[in-house]
């Protein structure tokens, strides 16, 4: 068991009281995230009282505190999971030897740069979220918006203090720029693409957060297996944040669909629009949308960057001891998706599975998505209607795919064809974006909300549905 210090500037369970130069070096970083919070992060409501889940310990039961507090004040900590004794590398080519606690020289470059990634998107989708607030569905709603937000950047101080605590000056000089790229910025914008684009609405929300919030499940996961064990106990905290995002995407659709059926019944007419709701094939389209560009997160098919990774020891496979051979892949062969540029067909090819990693975590990632998608459809069964996910193959900006012609149900078509469908019935149309542009109206009085989406099933925390969960 580790001990809080929760008395400190930064509450935290790493002993920064006994560290005296790095707790002066998050010190002189504190400031400059207080001033990128107010800059970039929710554009209203900073000086608001909020109903809060704060971390304030790692241990299973009582790990947070739920309270009102304004969200400059927000108590951002370092936890890092209890040390497991006697832990040792489960996988890659050092299996079996005992996890590091320092960071060996020669791997030094590669986890600072998987750090990186990881510590640049928490920032990026505080950034890409910022205008929400002005549009809430619902008190509730804006409350959830708000512990997403505030858990995103706790995880950016979590991939700091391991910046600064590890990485030397290159680390803080890493950290400083988690600042300074910023979401869509077109001269200094974030790692990786799908944290450029756009949140404008809730709708692009609550997909985000079932879709690309899923994305950081699995990744920290994988980085949770690593060797470099500092960085394994951090992502594994971080994960109990991470499934409250989830529950927020996966309820949110679900919300939006009961919506849209109960409309469907009460109108007997599936176009639900002129009544407030999205209709099924707008959801569709933003599902098709926040998927495919989720899925480009994984990287390519194939990765020698991947490879080197798991040889190392660096980042493994999602619940990596849950899976039965040796956990070293050498000499084994799977196979990956393909396009087949001579017959223009989509194929697969084998390759060495050590190089297929990106994939099988994508196909991983693509079954736990198909679950939340089947939950939607139990509700969309009453009106004879259901969504699916699109081919993988669909709207792909990275590996095998990308800028391929390729239709959800995975044909490959000409580029006018694709064009067409692209534009008016594969992704968010104009149309859909201005319908549901139209629906976002803050609606702030505590227990109603607004007409496109059904009320949860429960409040926060065992809180009623109307209680005043942000308070001006
Ligand atoms: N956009 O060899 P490849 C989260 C680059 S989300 C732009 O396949 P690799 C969160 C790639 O960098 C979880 N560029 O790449 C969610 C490489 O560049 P270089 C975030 C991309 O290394 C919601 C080149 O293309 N965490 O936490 O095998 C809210 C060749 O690609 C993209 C992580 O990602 C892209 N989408 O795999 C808040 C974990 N994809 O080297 C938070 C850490 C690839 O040729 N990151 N490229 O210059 C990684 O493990 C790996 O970097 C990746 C890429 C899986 C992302
Ligand atoms: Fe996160
Ligand atoms: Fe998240």
């Amino acid at each position: 068991m580790t001990t809080v210090d929760y008395d400190t500037l930064i509450p935290n369970n790493v002993d920064l009281a006994g560290d005296r130069r790095l707790r002066r070096a998050l010190e002189s970083w504190h400031p400059r995230f207080i001033e990128w919070w107010k800059d970039l992060g929710p554009v209203a409501f900073q000086e608001d009282d909020v109903y809060l889940r704060t971390a304030i310990s790692v241990e299973q039961d009582g790990w947070a505190n739920f309270d009102y507090v304004k969200m400059p004040d927000y108590r951002w900590g370092i936890f890092l999971a209890n040390q497991v004794p006697g832990r040792t590398i489960g996988f890659g080519d050092r299996r079996g030897d005992p996890v590091w606690q320092e960071v060996p020289g020669e791997h030094r470059s590669d986890l600072r740069r998987l750090i990186v990634v990881q510590g640049d998107t928490e920032p990026a989708s505080v950034e890409q979220q910022r205008h929400l607030c002005l549009t809430a569905p619902s008190l509730y709603d804006l409350r959830n918006l708000f512990q997403v937000n505030v858990e995103e950047a706790r995880h950016l101080w979590a991939m700091v203090y391991l910046l600064h605590r590890y990485f030397g000056r290159e680390g803080r000089e890493e950290a400083d720029e988690l600042l300074l790229r910023n979401s869509g910025d077109p001269d200094k914008p974030r790692i990786l693409g799908a944290f450029n684009e756009p949140t404008p609405d809730w709708l692009s929300l609550f997909f985000f957060t079932y879709f690309t919030d899923r994305d950081g499940k699995y990744q920290l996961a994988s980085l949770k297996e690593s060797a470099f064990d500092p960085l394994s106990r951090t992502c594994s905290f971080m994960l109990k944040e991470e499934a409250h995002h989830m529950f927020v995407g996966a309820t949110g659709v679900g919300r939006v669909v009961q919506r849209t059926v109960e409309l469907m019944k009460a109108h007997d007419t599936e176009d639900v629009a002129p009544h407030g709701g999205v209709n099924v094939d707008t959801l569709q389209r933003y599902l098709n949308f926040h998927y495919s560009v989720s899925l480009d997160l994984f990287g390519a098919e194939t990765s020698t960057n991947a490879a080197n990774y798991f040889a190392a020891g660096l980042k493994g496979r999602f619940a990596e001891d849950q899976r039965e051979d040796d956990h070293q892949l050498k000499g084994d062969v799977r196979a990956v998706p393909a396009l087949d540029e001579a017959t223009g067909t989509i194929t697969s090819r084998d390759v060495a599975s050590l190089s297929a990693l990106n994939e099988t975590m994508r196909e991983d990632y693509t079954a736990d998505c198909r679950k939340g998608v089947e939950r939607w459809n139990r509700a969309l069964v009453d009106v004879g209607l259901a969504l699916t996910l699109p081919h993988p193959a669909f709207h792909r900006g990275v590996g095998a795919f990308r800028d391929q012609p390729v239709t959800p149900d995975g044909r490959l078509v000409t580029r006018a064809e694709h064009e067409q469908g692209q534009r008016e019935a594969w992704l968010p149309t104009e149309a859909d974006k201005a319908h549901v542009h139209a629906l976002m109206q803050a609606v702030d009085e505590p227990g109603r909300m607004a007409s496109w989406v059904a009320p949860p099933a429960t409040g926060v925390h065992s809180k009623p549905l109307d209680f005043e969960y942000v308070r001006r």
